[in-house]
């Protein structure tokens, strides 16, 4: 399997491209933080999304900044080199390092920050700079905004505007290059592995756990370090529960399992779901509910082409859950009707589809003023229309207490209509069956 790594041309390009959008000032990004989890241990790091999109620098508590107008115009804070922490703690850049691997035009140590940001930015009255994402760097720009204002009266040369960048990185964000492209390739195949692994180990009588281990096991055996996000491996009525996180239920015969996963290849996460029968046979219940969600993800997918909208294919969607949700007794009355009433909410909850890339619900709008995104090539989204019929719902029939099902798949937009990245999971019902426990 090839792995297309972003390429430090590639973070130099995004650069650019920014600093081509914002000429008339100074760009300011600010890498993350760890977080405690307790004592002296942290969470797992991973670094901020937009930072690493513009340095491909994987280290905590550095800032970018980005000066258009300089003969350097890309300068980097960052920890200096410490032999005791890299002894401790593993590898790290320091000054050198990020000099001379990550392309900066000059490097200063973080606790510079506070004398050397002013210097840097002294030429620019407007400042590119999100406001409220970093405490520290919030109160490092708020005292360079206040000096520069008292001393205002004397050269009137004050930082006159504070720009948030994050729409023209949205932007930039949502529409994917082909080294991205391939990444998102590379994640969604890897995922399709352990989708089909966790099909062979599904058993009534092995634990969630136990199916998010073989899932999780060939995400790691390919080469990815770290989830998109945290795996969800429901069974039962915990597929009704669109947040379930636990995984430590008993699968029942009888029940659905449903997962919802996707391994992170060099930043880019893959986003899928299916759901099937524990004991590889749907009930005829089941597989009404099931073919109803089938039918209404595989019409929205052909709806994914240029020119069409996240909203338009949801239109797509809600029609046909909505026939769906009639035709097995649980609404009455005119599809329309109900479709504009929002009647389907009750079941299904979520939207059908979200962006998809550096983060599992990936930059960009939805709609703006009132006017939905248009899809272009390059973009990719997913399609998860889904069913949940939770025990806690009082009205519903017994039967169809603790059904819950989606199926999402991740597409990427072509000139000409679109590709399902993500095909090769199986989700036909005779598709599926047959691949059922038959390595547990
Ligand atoms: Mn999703």
């Amino acid at each position: 399997m090839t792995i297309n790594k972003i390429e430090q041309n590639d973070f130099s390009n995004r650069r650019k491209t920014l600093m081509s959008h914002n000429m008339d000032g100074a760009t300011i990004i600010a890498a993350g933080h760890n977080s405690p989890r307790n004592h002296d241990v942290n969470h797992q790091f991973r670094q901020q999304s937009d930072f690493w999109y513009f340095t491909g620098f994987e280290e905590p508590d550095a800032v970018m900044v980005l000066l258009p107008n300089d003969t350097k115009p890309y300068v980097m804070f960052t920890t200096p080199f410490d032999q005791t922490f890299a002894i401790w703690n593993g590898p790290m850049e320091g000054i050198e390092g990020i000099q001379n691997d990550y392309g900066v035009d000059a490097a200063y140590s973080i606790k510079e920050l506070t004398h050397k940001l002013p210097e840097l930015l002294k030429g620019y009255t407007k400042l590119y700079f999100s406001i409220g994402l970093d405490p520290i760097l919030d109160q490092v720009i708020s005292n360079i905004v206040t000096s520069r204002r008292s001393g205002a009266a004397r050269d009137g040369n004050y930082i006159t505007n504070i720009i948030d960048p994050k729409q023209t990185i949205d932007n930039m964000r949502l529409l994917k290059s082909q080294n991205e492209i391939n990444l998102l390739k590379t994640a969604i195949d890897i995922t399709t592995d352990g989708f089909n692994k966790a099909l062979n180990f599904t058993k009534p009588g092995k634990f969630e756990y136990e199916i998010q281990a073989e899932l999780e096991k060939e995400f790691r055996k390919a080469g990815s370090v770290r989830n998109g996000y945290p795996s969800i491996v429901a069974s039962g009525n915990n597929s009704c529960v669109l947040h379930y996180t636990n995984n430590n239920s008993e699968l029942k015969n009888g029940d659905l399992l449903l997962i919802d996963a996707g391994a992170e290849m060099d930043y880019y996460t893959a986003d899928i779901t299916r759901t099937w029968p524990i004991n590889g046979n749907f009930t005829d219940l089941q597989k009404d509910i099931y073919s109803i969600v089938l039918e209404a993800q595989i019409k929205a997918i052909n709806d994914v082409k240029p020119e069409a909208t996240i909203d338009s294919i949801n239109k797509t969607t809600v029609t046909t859950l909505t026939d769906g949700l009639i035709q097995i007794g649980l609404l009455t009355g005119n599809t329309e009707k109900l479709v504009e009433e929002k009647a389907y909410r009750k079941y299904y909850m979520h939207g059908t589809s979200h962006w998809l890339g550096i983060d599992v619900h990936d930059a960009g709008v939805y709609s703006k003023n009132n006017s939905f995104t248009k899809l272009k090539p390059g973009m990719v989204l997913t399609v998860e229309p889904g069913l949940y019929f939770s025990k806690y719902i009082d009205e519903l029939p017994q039967e169809m207490k603790g059904i819950g099902i989606r199926i999402e798949d991740n597409i990427l937009v072509t000139k000409t209509g679109n590709i399902n990245l993500s095909q090769k999971i199986p989700k036909e019902i005779d598709e599926i069956e047959p691949l059922i426990g038959i390595l547990s």
